[in-house]
């Protein structure tokens, strides 16, 4: 354990690998998707496989299996682990090939499946909130390598971690090239101001999470009016509540930024609303991992 999937077979952990000559490492050409499971269901499988397959035809990838036969992969890799909450990691490369750029040098792409158990963040940082900084590093524009693109160039993002840390602070918002507001590192940004829930528009180039787009969801099923928009450090400095949302971060707070305290400092009273229904969703809501056999089995026991 685990057992990780790799084109077709499953290796032990220590057994899992790839090659040298991968352009997923040569060159970081390829992509990834990170999605969790909850309760046996995996939490909103569908759209992250069709971000991912989205991301493969920006990057001109042919996928080597299709959508539906790429579910059944990670719902077996998730069976085989014998697992209920679980982490997915999902990458695609371009495969192996010569050295240069070249993509047409590689015959295949690799898909590869790692499930394993998830690492929380400390219960601490729900309750207290984060501290984040500003990152000097501006975020890709979407003329050069789209932030859209779920690629396995993560490094724009990775050095504005890299500042975050050295600040000790857990996160860095990102800027764009105008000063507008796009995301954190690896979760998206969320604004309250009136009871109005604001997170950067797509515009202005970010990865569109499915937390994001999850929150938006129940922001509006809980009555709030929730809007896509230009955003700056103002608005953001102003705020009465801020949060971030990932997959692996689920929401959480923020309350100091650059120095600023954000609204009363504490987790606003519509994260918490937001969280809870969060929390409730995931438990009941996604692709079955372990009853796709339960109406074939129970119909074979009908007939017994
Ligand atoms: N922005 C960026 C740049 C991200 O990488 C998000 C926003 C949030 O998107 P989702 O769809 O998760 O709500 C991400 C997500 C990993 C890992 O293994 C990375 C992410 C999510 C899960 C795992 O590093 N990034």
């Amino acid at each position: 354990m685990p057992l990780v999937y790799i084109d077709g077979k499953y290796h032990e952990k220590e057994d899992a690998r790839v090659s040298v000559w991968d352009h997923g490492l040569l060159y970081g050409d390829g992509i990834f998707e990170g999605i969790r499971a909850y309760n046996g269901r995996v939490f909103r499988h569908l759209e992250h496989l069709e971000r991912l397959y989205a991301s493969a035809r920006s990057i001109l990838l042919e996928m080597p299996v299709p959508i539906e036969q790429m579910r059944e992969d990670v719902l077996t890799t998730l069976r085989k682990n014998e697992l209920r909450d679980a982490y997915i990691r999902l990458c695609v490369t371009r495969g192996v090939g010569d050295l240069g750029l070249d993509p047409r040098k590689c015959a295949r792409p690799s898909v590869i499946i790692i499930a394993d158990k998830i690492k929380l963040y400390p219960a601490e940082v729900y309750e207290r909130g984060l501290r984040l900084m500003v990152a000097s590093t501006r975020k890709n524009a979407p003329d050069t390598l789209s932030p859209r693109i779920k690629s396995l160039n993560y490094l724009n993002n990775i050095l504005a971690k890299i500042e975050a840390i050295q600040a000790g602070c857990a996160e860095a918002v990102m800027l764009d090239r105008n000063g507008f507001l796009t995301e954190c590192t690896s979760e998206n940004i969320f604004l309250v101001k009136n009871g109005v829930l604001f997170t950067p528009t797509a515009v202005v180039g970010i990865l569109e999470g499915i937390t994001r787009s999850v929150v938006m969801e129940l922001g509006e099923q809980l009555g709030f009016q929730v809007q896509m928009a230009f955003l700056t450090m103002h608005d953001l400095y102003t705020a009465d509540e801020c949060f971030v949302t990932g997959t692996g971060a689920e929401l959480i707070p923020v309350v100091e930024v650059a120095g600023r305290t954000i609204g009363s400092g504490h987790p606003g009273p519509i994260f918490k609303q937001l969280l809870k229904a969060f929390h409730d969703l995931t438990q009941v809501d996604g692709d079955p991992i372990y009853d796709i056999n339960g109406p074939l089995k129970k119909a074979a026991e009908k007939v017994k």
